[in-house]
Protein backbone atom coordinates (compact mmCIF):
# COMPACT_ATOMS: atom_id res chain seq x y z
CA UNK A 1 0.00 0.00 0.00
CA UNK A 2 1.32 3.41 -1.20
CA UNK A 3 1.54 6.57 1.77
CA UNK A 4 -1.14 7.77 -0.39
CA UNK A 5 -3.63 4.83 -0.02
CA UNK A 6 -3.02 4.90 3.49
CA UNK A 7 -3.69 8.32 4.15
CA UNK A 8 -7.39 8.45 1.87
CA UNK A 9 -7.94 5.14 3.55
CA UNK A 10 -7.97 6.77 6.87
CA UNK A 11 -9.25 10.22 5.29
CA UNK A 12 -12.54 8.16 3.81
CA UNK A 13 -13.37 7.41 7.51
CA UNK A 14 -13.45 10.79 8.43
CA UNK A 15 -13.92 12.99 5.55
CA UNK A 16 -17.11 12.48 3.05
CA UNK A 17 -15.31 10.43 0.35
CA UNK A 18 -12.11 11.52 2.12
CA UNK A 19 -11.72 14.96 0.14
CA UNK A 20 -12.48 18.17 0.80
CA UNK A 21 -13.55 19.16 -2.72
CA UNK A 22 -15.46 16.53 -5.07
CA UNK A 23 -13.16 16.83 -8.08
CA UNK A 24 -10.18 15.66 -6.21
CA UNK A 25 -11.00 12.30 -5.32
CA UNK A 26 -9.93 11.02 -8.65
CA UNK A 27 -13.92 9.19 -9.19
CA UNK A 28 -13.94 10.36 -12.71
CA UNK A 29 -10.74 8.74 -13.80
CA UNK A 30 -10.28 6.17 -11.33
CA UNK A 31 -7.14 5.51 -8.75
CA UNK A 32 -5.92 7.00 -5.96
CA UNK A 33 -5.43 10.69 -5.72
CA UNK A 34 -2.09 11.91 -4.73
CA UNK A 35 -1.60 13.46 -1.24
CA UNK A 36 0.45 16.41 -1.28
CA UNK A 37 3.27 16.72 1.37
CA UNK A 38 5.24 19.84 -0.29
CA UNK A 39 4.99 21.90 -3.17
CA UNK A 40 7.83 24.42 -4.84
CA UNK A 41 8.21 25.99 -8.49
CA UNK A 42 5.74 23.86 -11.21
CA UNK A 43 6.38 20.76 -9.06
CA UNK A 44 5.06 19.39 -5.57
CA UNK A 45 5.84 16.06 -4.20
CA UNK A 46 3.21 13.23 -2.98
CA UNK A 47 3.38 11.66 0.20
CA UNK A 48 5.52 8.62 -1.41
CA UNK A 49 8.21 10.98 -2.20
CA UNK A 50 7.64 10.95 -5.79
CA UNK A 51 7.58 14.81 -7.99
CA UNK A 52 5.12 15.74 -10.24
CA UNK A 53 4.98 18.61 -12.76
CA UNK A 54 1.85 19.90 -11.60
CA UNK A 55 -0.65 21.43 -14.23
CA UNK A 56 -3.61 21.99 -11.54
CA UNK A 57 -1.59 25.01 -9.51
CA UNK A 58 -4.53 24.74 -6.83
CA UNK A 59 -6.90 25.19 -9.42
CA UNK A 60 -5.18 28.53 -10.53
CA UNK A 61 -4.56 30.34 -7.94
CA UNK A 62 -0.56 29.27 -8.67
CA UNK A 63 0.20 31.42 -11.68
CA UNK A 64 3.48 32.26 -9.74
CA UNK A 65 4.67 28.52 -9.06
CA UNK A 66 3.90 27.11 -5.02
CA UNK A 67 5.83 28.69 -2.56
CA UNK A 68 6.57 31.36 -4.38
CA UNK A 69 9.17 33.52 -2.05
CA UNK A 70 7.51 36.92 -2.41
CA UNK A 71 3.90 35.61 -1.17
CA UNK A 72 6.00 33.68 1.68
CA UNK A 73 7.88 35.98 2.58
CA UNK A 74 4.61 38.41 2.41
CA UNK A 75 2.83 36.10 4.99
CA UNK A 76 5.77 35.14 7.58
CA UNK A 77 5.62 39.18 7.71
CA UNK A 78 1.98 39.21 8.00
CA UNK A 79 1.44 36.44 10.59
CA UNK A 80 3.78 37.40 12.95
CA UNK A 81 1.94 40.64 13.56
CA UNK A 82 -1.61 38.44 13.64
CA UNK A 83 -3.14 35.83 11.86
CA UNK A 84 -7.25 37.76 11.72
CA UNK A 85 -8.46 41.14 13.49
CA UNK A 86 -11.52 41.03 12.43
CA UNK A 87 -11.41 44.79 12.23
CA UNK A 88 -10.18 46.65 9.17
CA UNK A 89 -6.30 46.75 8.30
CA UNK A 90 -4.39 48.57 5.90
CA UNK A 91 -3.52 45.66 4.00
CA UNK A 92 -7.16 45.07 2.65
CA UNK A 93 -6.88 48.71 1.48
CA UNK A 94 -4.11 48.19 -0.24
CA UNK A 95 -5.18 45.04 -1.89
CA UNK A 96 -8.69 47.21 -3.05
CA UNK A 97 -6.20 49.69 -4.41
CA UNK A 98 -4.05 47.27 -6.83
CA UNK A 99 -7.54 45.66 -8.10
CA UNK A 100 -9.11 48.70 -9.31
CA UNK A 101 -5.65 49.72 -10.65
CA UNK A 102 -5.47 46.46 -12.92
CA UNK A 103 -9.10 46.60 -13.21
CA UNK A 104 -10.50 49.71 -14.19
CA UNK A 105 -14.45 48.54 -14.43
CA UNK A 106 -14.12 47.92 -10.49
CA UNK A 107 -14.20 51.00 -9.03
CA UNK A 108 -15.62 49.48 -5.58
CA UNK A 109 -14.90 45.90 -4.09
CA UNK A 110 -15.31 43.91 -1.29
CA UNK A 111 -13.08 41.26 -0.04
CA UNK A 112 -14.79 37.73 1.00
CA UNK A 113 -13.18 34.66 1.84
CA UNK A 114 -13.90 32.14 -1.64
CA UNK A 115 -15.34 32.44 -5.26
CA UNK A 116 -18.58 31.00 -3.80
CA UNK A 117 -19.06 33.94 -1.82
CA UNK A 118 -18.48 36.36 -4.16
CA UNK A 119 -20.63 35.54 -6.51
CA UNK A 120 -23.46 34.54 -3.94
CA UNK A 121 -23.24 37.92 -2.89
CA UNK A 122 -22.95 39.78 -6.58
CA UNK A 123 -25.74 38.37 -7.19
CA UNK A 124 -27.79 39.34 -4.08
CA UNK A 125 -26.74 42.80 -4.59
CA UNK A 126 -27.33 42.77 -8.57
CA UNK A 127 -31.31 41.66 -6.95
CA UNK A 128 -31.28 44.52 -4.79
CA UNK A 129 -29.70 47.38 -6.91
CA UNK A 130 -32.38 46.23 -9.85
CA UNK A 131 -35.37 45.24 -7.44
CA UNK A 132 -35.66 42.33 -10.08
CA UNK A 133 -35.71 38.68 -9.35
CA UNK A 134 -34.38 36.35 -12.23
CA UNK A 135 -30.48 35.68 -12.98
CA UNK A 136 -29.40 34.26 -16.13
CA UNK A 137 -26.67 31.54 -15.70
CA UNK A 138 -25.27 29.01 -18.95
CA UNK A 139 -25.25 25.42 -18.94
CA UNK A 140 -21.95 24.47 -18.26
CA UNK A 141 -20.59 27.21 -16.10
CA UNK A 142 -19.86 26.47 -12.53
CA UNK A 143 -19.52 29.69 -10.27
CA UNK A 144 -19.60 27.45 -6.75
CA UNK A 145 -22.01 25.85 -4.89
CA UNK A 146 -24.09 28.55 -3.54
CA UNK A 147 -27.75 27.49 -3.69
CA UNK A 148 -29.14 29.48 -6.31
CA UNK A 149 -26.15 29.03 -9.16
CA UNK A 150 -26.16 25.00 -8.46
CA UNK A 151 -28.04 24.24 -11.61
CA UNK A 152 -26.85 22.72 -15.01
CA UNK A 153 -23.22 23.62 -13.45
CA UNK A 154 -19.96 23.14 -14.58
CA UNK A 155 -16.84 21.35 -12.93
CA UNK A 156 -17.73 18.87 -10.35
CA UNK A 157 -21.51 18.60 -11.03
CA UNK A 158 -20.68 18.12 -14.67
CA UNK A 159 -17.94 15.48 -14.06
CA UNK A 160 -20.30 13.90 -11.42
CA UNK A 161 -23.27 13.50 -13.25
CA UNK A 162 -25.26 15.78 -10.90
CA UNK A 163 -27.83 17.42 -12.42
CA UNK A 164 -29.62 19.57 -9.54
CA UNK A 165 -27.94 19.21 -6.34
CA UNK A 166 -30.25 17.48 -3.22
CA UNK A 167 -30.51 20.26 -1.18
CA UNK A 168 -31.27 23.05 -2.89
CA UNK A 169 -35.22 23.89 -2.59
CA UNK A 170 -36.59 24.11 -6.11
CA UNK A 171 -37.56 28.00 -5.01
CA UNK A 172 -34.13 28.79 -4.81
CA UNK A 173 -33.12 28.16 -8.19
CA UNK A 174 -37.09 29.10 -9.57
CA UNK A 175 -35.63 32.44 -10.27
CA UNK A 176 -32.41 31.27 -12.42
CA UNK A 177 -32.60 30.95 -15.56
CA UNK A 178 -30.25 28.31 -17.50
CA UNK A 179 -28.98 29.35 -20.91
CA UNK A 180 -26.97 28.09 -23.72
CA UNK A 181 -23.20 29.69 -23.90
CA UNK A 182 -22.42 31.13 -27.03
CA UNK A 183 -25.91 31.40 -27.87
CA UNK A 184 -26.96 34.71 -28.41
CA UNK A 185 -30.09 33.66 -30.02
CA UNK A 186 -31.22 31.85 -26.80
CA UNK A 187 -30.65 34.60 -24.71
CA UNK A 188 -32.01 37.28 -26.93
CA UNK A 189 -35.53 34.84 -26.72
CA UNK A 190 -35.17 35.12 -22.81
CA UNK A 191 -34.40 38.59 -22.51
CA UNK A 192 -37.53 38.93 -24.42
CA UNK A 193 -39.42 37.09 -21.90
CA UNK A 194 -38.14 38.15 -19.06
CA UNK A 195 -36.01 41.03 -19.51
CA UNK A 196 -38.29 43.25 -17.33
CA UNK A 197 -37.95 40.72 -14.40
CA UNK A 198 -33.81 40.19 -15.39
CA UNK A 199 -31.59 41.24 -12.30
CA UNK A 200 -28.33 39.36 -13.70
CA UNK A 201 -26.61 37.63 -16.35
CA UNK A 202 -23.49 35.95 -15.02
CA UNK A 203 -21.12 34.21 -17.04
CA UNK A 204 -17.15 33.02 -17.18
CA UNK A 205 -16.17 34.77 -19.53
CA UNK A 206 -13.94 32.04 -20.98
CA UNK A 207 -15.13 29.12 -19.55
CA UNK A 208 -12.79 26.88 -17.57
CA UNK A 209 -15.37 24.40 -15.24
CA UNK A 210 -16.45 22.38 -18.61
CA UNK A 211 -13.18 22.55 -19.63
CA UNK A 212 -11.43 25.06 -21.09
CA UNK A 213 -14.13 27.30 -23.59
CA UNK A 214 -13.86 30.36 -25.36
CA UNK A 215 -16.32 32.98 -26.47
CA UNK A 216 -17.25 32.60 -29.96
CA UNK A 217 -16.41 36.17 -31.51
CA UNK A 218 -18.91 38.74 -30.46
CA UNK A 219 -20.31 37.01 -27.82
CA UNK A 220 -19.66 38.49 -24.93
CA UNK A 221 -20.01 42.34 -26.75
CA UNK A 222 -23.99 40.47 -27.59
CA UNK A 223 -23.82 39.62 -23.82
CA UNK A 224 -23.39 43.66 -22.66
CA UNK A 225 -25.83 44.65 -25.69
CA UNK A 226 -28.56 42.60 -24.17
CA UNK A 227 -28.24 43.26 -20.95
CA UNK A 228 -27.91 47.07 -21.31
CA UNK A 229 -30.87 46.99 -23.30
CA UNK A 230 -32.91 45.02 -20.47
CA UNK A 231 -31.23 47.08 -17.89
CA UNK A 232 -29.93 44.25 -16.32
CA UNK A 233 -26.33 43.53 -14.78
CA UNK A 234 -23.35 41.88 -16.61
CA UNK A 235 -21.99 40.00 -14.03
CA UNK A 236 -18.76 38.55 -15.39
CA UNK A 237 -17.25 35.51 -12.69
CA UNK A 238 -13.28 36.35 -13.11
CA UNK A 239 -12.78 33.44 -10.88
CA UNK A 240 -10.45 31.76 -12.82
CA UNK A 241 -9.85 34.23 -15.41
CA UNK A 242 -8.92 37.47 -13.56
CA UNK A 243 -4.85 38.05 -13.49
CA UNK A 244 -4.77 34.84 -15.74
CA UNK A 245 -5.59 35.38 -19.33
CA UNK A 246 -4.55 38.97 -19.57
CA UNK A 247 -3.23 41.40 -16.33
CA UNK A 248 -6.66 42.76 -16.43
CA UNK A 249 -8.07 39.81 -16.82
CA UNK A 250 -10.92 38.61 -19.57
CA UNK A 251 -12.34 41.72 -19.82
CA UNK A 252 -9.37 43.38 -20.76
CA UNK A 253 -8.50 40.51 -23.16
CA UNK A 254 -11.83 40.75 -24.82
CA UNK A 255 -12.79 44.70 -24.15
CA UNK A 256 -15.68 44.40 -22.50
CA UNK A 257 -16.66 46.12 -19.29
CA UNK A 258 -19.27 44.62 -16.99
CA UNK A 259 -21.03 45.58 -14.22
CA UNK A 260 -19.68 43.62 -11.46
CA UNK A 261 -16.88 41.17 -11.56
CA UNK A 262 -15.97 37.98 -9.24
CA UNK A 263 -12.24 37.32 -8.20
CA UNK A 264 -10.98 34.67 -6.00
CA UNK A 265 -8.01 32.39 -6.57
CA UNK A 266 -4.90 34.30 -7.84
CA UNK A 267 -6.17 37.39 -5.85
CA UNK A 268 -5.22 35.74 -2.37
CA UNK A 269 -1.85 34.21 -3.33
CA UNK A 270 -3.15 30.59 -2.40
CA UNK A 271 -4.67 31.76 0.60
CA UNK A 272 -8.49 31.77 1.05
CA UNK A 273 -9.76 34.92 -0.78
CA UNK A 274 -12.71 35.73 -3.24
CA UNK A 275 -13.93 39.19 -4.10
CA UNK A 276 -16.48 41.24 -5.88
CA UNK A 277 -16.60 44.77 -7.14
CA UNK A 278 -17.60 46.90 -9.92
CA UNK A 279 -19.83 50.49 -11.01
CA UNK A 280 -19.36 52.34 -7.39
CA UNK A 281 -23.12 52.93 -7.60
CA UNK A 282 -24.22 49.52 -7.43
CA UNK A 283 -22.01 48.58 -4.69
CA UNK A 284 -22.67 51.29 -2.56
CA UNK A 285 -25.75 49.26 -2.09
CA UNK A 286 -23.52 46.93 0.10
CA UNK A 287 -24.22 47.59 3.92
CA UNK A 288 -23.39 49.60 5.56
CA UNK A 289 -23.76 51.92 2.57
CA UNK A 290 -27.24 50.60 1.08
CA UNK A 291 -29.16 47.97 2.47
CA UNK A 292 -28.08 44.81 0.93
CA UNK A 293 -26.13 43.06 3.73
CA UNK A 294 -23.51 40.72 3.48
CA UNK A 295 -20.30 40.16 5.90
CA UNK A 296 -17.62 37.99 7.18
CA UNK A 297 -15.65 37.54 10.29
CA UNK A 298 -12.46 36.43 8.23
CA UNK A 299 -13.27 38.89 5.14
CA UNK A 300 -10.13 41.11 4.34
CA UNK A 301 -8.01 39.23 6.76
CA UNK A 302 -4.36 40.29 7.04
CA UNK A 303 -2.81 37.02 5.62
CA UNK A 304 -4.80 36.95 2.48
CA UNK A 305 -4.44 40.44 2.00
CA UNK A 306 -1.02 40.54 2.03
CA UNK A 307 -0.38 37.30 0.08
CA UNK A 308 -2.77 39.00 -2.60
CA UNK A 309 -0.49 41.79 -2.70
CA UNK A 310 2.89 39.79 -3.06
CA UNK A 311 1.05 38.03 -5.93
CA UNK A 312 -0.39 41.11 -8.01
CA UNK A 313 2.69 43.04 -7.59
CA UNK A 314 4.57 40.14 -9.18
CA UNK A 315 2.39 40.25 -12.03
CA UNK A 316 3.25 43.69 -13.05
CA UNK A 317 6.81 42.15 -14.09
CA UNK A 318 8.11 43.40 -17.35
CA UNK A 319 7.31 40.62 -19.82
CA UNK A 320 5.15 38.50 -17.41
CA UNK A 321 2.66 37.43 -19.75
CA UNK A 322 4.18 37.48 -23.09
CA UNK A 323 6.58 34.84 -21.44
CA UNK A 324 3.41 32.83 -19.96
CA UNK A 325 2.36 33.12 -23.24
CA UNK A 326 4.84 31.59 -24.88
CA UNK A 327 5.09 29.16 -22.42
CA UNK A 328 1.76 27.95 -23.03
CA UNK A 329 1.67 28.22 -27.01
CA UNK A 330 4.87 25.29 -26.66
CA UNK A 331 2.59 23.48 -24.41
CA UNK A 332 0.00 23.41 -26.99
CA UNK A 333 1.83 23.47 -30.05
CA UNK A 334 3.71 20.23 -28.53
CA UNK A 335 0.64 18.58 -27.13
CA UNK A 336 -1.20 18.96 -30.63
CA UNK A 337 1.57 17.25 -32.20
CA UNK A 338 1.38 14.40 -29.56
CA UNK A 339 -2.05 13.72 -30.05
CA UNK A 340 -1.98 13.04 -33.27
CA UNK A 341 -0.86 9.37 -32.01
CA UNK A 342 -4.20 9.23 -30.24
CA UNK A 343 -6.82 6.76 -31.48
CA UNK A 344 -9.59 8.70 -31.64
CA UNK A 345 -10.63 12.82 -32.29
CA UNK A 346 -8.36 15.20 -29.70
CA UNK A 347 -9.27 19.09 -29.53
CA UNK A 348 -7.20 21.31 -27.99
CA UNK A 349 -8.59 24.77 -26.75
CA UNK A 350 -6.39 26.96 -24.68
CA UNK A 351 -6.77 31.08 -23.91
CA UNK A 352 -3.90 32.33 -22.50
CA UNK A 353 -2.38 29.52 -19.79
CA UNK A 354 -5.70 27.60 -19.31
CA UNK A 355 -5.96 24.71 -21.45
CA UNK A 356 -7.79 21.38 -21.98
CA UNK A 357 -7.72 18.69 -23.96
CA UNK A 358 -10.90 17.24 -25.14
CA UNK A 359 -11.20 13.89 -26.55
CA UNK A 360 -13.69 14.60 -28.74
CA UNK A 361 -14.80 16.30 -32.37
CA UNK A 362 -14.14 20.08 -31.99
CA UNK A 363 -14.81 22.77 -31.43
CA UNK A 364 -16.20 22.53 -27.97
CA UNK A 365 -18.50 25.72 -27.53
CA UNK A 366 -21.22 24.61 -25.46
CA UNK A 367 -21.82 22.00 -22.85
CA UNK A 368 -23.69 19.38 -25.43
CA UNK A 369 -19.89 19.29 -27.28
CA UNK A 370 -18.32 19.24 -24.19
CA UNK A 371 -20.56 16.71 -23.06
CA UNK A 372 -19.86 14.51 -25.75
CA UNK A 373 -16.67 13.90 -25.39
CA UNK A 374 -15.26 10.59 -24.57
CA UNK A 375 -14.28 10.44 -20.68
CA UNK A 376 -13.02 7.35 -20.33
CA UNK A 377 -10.24 7.83 -23.05
CA UNK A 378 -9.75 11.37 -21.20
CA UNK A 379 -9.46 8.87 -17.75
CA UNK A 380 -6.81 6.37 -19.47
CA UNK A 381 -4.64 10.03 -20.53
CA UNK A 382 -5.11 11.31 -17.59
CA UNK A 383 -3.78 7.81 -15.66
CA UNK A 384 -0.81 7.38 -18.38
CA UNK A 385 0.49 11.32 -17.53
CA UNK A 386 0.15 10.53 -13.70
CA UNK A 387 2.28 7.89 -14.15
CA UNK A 388 4.71 9.56 -16.04
CA UNK A 389 4.70 12.01 -13.19
CA UNK A 390 2.56 14.75 -15.15
CA UNK A 391 -0.46 15.58 -12.92
CA UNK A 392 -2.95 17.49 -14.72
CA UNK A 393 -7.06 18.01 -13.31
CA UNK A 394 -8.61 14.78 -12.76
CA UNK A 395 -11.66 15.41 -15.03
CA UNK A 396 -12.05 16.22 -18.44
CA UNK A 397 -14.37 19.16 -17.41
CA UNK A 398 -11.62 21.13 -15.75
CA UNK A 399 -9.05 23.48 -17.31
CA UNK A 400 -5.05 23.42 -17.04
CA UNK A 401 -3.28 26.01 -15.71
CA UNK A 402 0.36 26.76 -16.56
CA UNK A 403 2.40 28.87 -14.49
CA UNK A 404 5.46 31.41 -14.97
CA UNK A 405 7.39 28.72 -13.03
CA UNK A 406 7.13 26.22 -15.77
CA UNK A 407 10.37 26.33 -17.48
CA UNK A 408 10.67 24.86 -21.16
CA UNK A 409 12.43 22.14 -20.60
CA UNK A 410 9.00 20.93 -17.90
CA UNK A 411 6.83 22.01 -20.88
CA UNK A 412 8.83 19.55 -23.06
CA UNK A 413 9.08 16.38 -20.27
CA UNK A 414 5.28 16.99 -20.42
CA UNK A 415 5.06 16.82 -24.04
CA UNK A 416 6.99 13.88 -24.61
CA UNK A 417 5.08 12.28 -21.82
CA UNK A 418 2.35 13.03 -23.76
CA UNK A 419 3.40 11.48 -26.78
CA UNK A 420 3.17 8.07 -24.80
CA UNK A 421 -0.01 8.57 -23.08
CA UNK A 422 -2.08 9.81 -25.71
CA UNK A 423 -1.37 6.40 -27.69
CA UNK A 424 -2.96 4.74 -24.84
CA UNK A 425 -6.44 6.63 -25.52
N1 LIG B 1 -14.20 23.49 -8.37
C1 LIG B 1 -12.81 23.36 -8.59
C2 LIG B 1 -12.50 23.09 -9.99
N2 LIG B 1 -13.15 23.88 -10.93
C3 LIG B 1 -12.19 22.30 -7.74
C4 LIG B 1 -11.76 22.86 -6.47
C5 LIG B 1 -10.85 21.93 -5.66
O1 LIG B 1 -11.07 20.74 -5.65
O2 LIG B 1 -9.97 22.44 -5.03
Amino acid sequence: MTRSEELFARAQKVIPGGVNSPVRAFKAVGGTPRFVERAEGCRFRDADGRWYIDYVGSWGPMIHGHAFPPVIEAIHKAATRGTSYGAPCEGEVELAERVIRLMPSIEKVRFVSSGTEATMSALRVARGFTGRRKVVKFEGCYHGHADLLLVSAGSGVATLGIPGSPGVPEGTVGDTIVVRYNDVAALEAVAEEHGADLAAVIVEPVVGNMGCVAPNPGYLEALRAITARVGSLLIFDEVMTGFRVARGGAQELYGIKPDLTCLGKIIGGGLPVGAYGGRADVMDCVAPVGPVYQAGTLSGNPLAMAAGCAALDALEADGFYERLEALSARLEAGLRRAAERASGPVTLQRVGSMITAFFGPGPIVDWPSAKACDTARFGRFFNAMLNRGIYLPPAQFEAAFVSIAHTEAEIDATVDAAAEAFATA
